[in-house]
């Protein structure tokens, strides 16, 4: 069983609208203020998505590298960028993410139904990121939509090799409307999966919006790590909406200090998933 919790907070996302849900954060200085107050309640990995002027998804290159630089100065957080975007986003500029030099990125293993959308991850697209990021040393988080996407990353390590840093993580993000179901028994039968991949091989998981705690409940048993964040979940309990990503944070620490298995630092988590430590 892991000792401790690695604990990361996707805070944005590229589906939830500012209009619907005014406390997401979306410009650059909320996005650095919830990424403080995360990291002082227990996260070590902010997952990154960041908006325009508008508050719609972008991809735009410039912002990227200032979001990187600005949560670097202002947190001692692992700085994963989403490569995986919006669902309207063209490979290269997911592609192109990689070229603000973020610590950690995301690569998702399969193309998976997406509500009424579709979220595309050809297998060229896939070998394309995850050399792309042997090569930039960037280290991936890979995204799991479904039981066979760990059977996907099987055979990706197996014809491509391990990645930068040599440790593979995956996050299971349960409850897509399309993908696998947010519940306990699929999370046990990616567990099981998951012994097929690389020993040492760790996994956190996220449960989409009311499958958020059965999820985290689950993985904290199976020694897991978890997710959490209003790119995941904006209703904290029944009626009542998330106030800020902190709070969500603040819970999945809880839990994990009463399963004994208190959040990993940032400093610690760096030391887990293979990425270089700051100093
Ligand atoms: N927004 C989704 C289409 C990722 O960040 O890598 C994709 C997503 C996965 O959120
Ligand atoms: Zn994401």
């Amino acid at each position: 069983m892991t000792a401790a919790t690695l604990i990361t907070v996707a805070p944005t996302g590229a589906e939830v609208e500012k209009a619907a849900v005014p406390a997401l954060p979306v410009t650059l200085d909320e996005l650095v203020a919830t990424a403080k107050e995360c990291e002082s309640v227990g996260a070590s990995v902010v997952h990154v998505h960041i908006r325009d002027d508008e508050a719609r998804p972008t991809l735009d290159l410039g912002r990227l590298r200032d979001t990187v630089a600005a949560l670097r100065e202002s947190t001692d957080l692992i700085v994963q960028l989403s490569s995986g975007g919006a669902v309207t986003d063209p490979e290269a500029n997911r592609l192109a993410v990689l070229d603000a030099a973020p610590e950690m990125a995301s690569c998702t293993m399969g193309t998976v139904n997406f509500g009424d959308d579709v979220f595309m991850n050809r297998w060229e697209f896939i070998v394309d990121l995850h050399t792309r990021m042997q090569e930039r040393t960037v280290v991936p988080e890979y995204e799991i939509f479904d039981l066979g996407q760990l059977t996907t990353l099987e055979r990706l390590l197996n014809s491509h090799g391990l990645p930068h840093g040599r440790h593979v993580h995956v996050d299971l993000v349960m409850g897509v409307p399309g993908g696998m179901p947010g519940t306990p028994a699929a999370l046990v039968a990616c567990a099981a999966a998951l012994r097929d991949l690389p020993e040492g091989t760790t996994f956190s998981a996220t449960g989409i919006g009311r499958s958020t705690l059965p999820v985290m409940l689950a993985s904290l048993a199976a020694g897991g790590h978890l997710r959490v964040g209003m790119e995941d979940t904006v209703t904290y309990a029944k009626g009542q909406p998330v106030e800020s990503n902190a709070q969500l944070v603040a819970r999945a620490a809880a839990f994990a200090r009463l399963a004994q298995r208190p959040p990993l630092t940032p400093g610690e988590a760096r030391a887990l998933l293979g990425v270089p430590s700051r100093a």
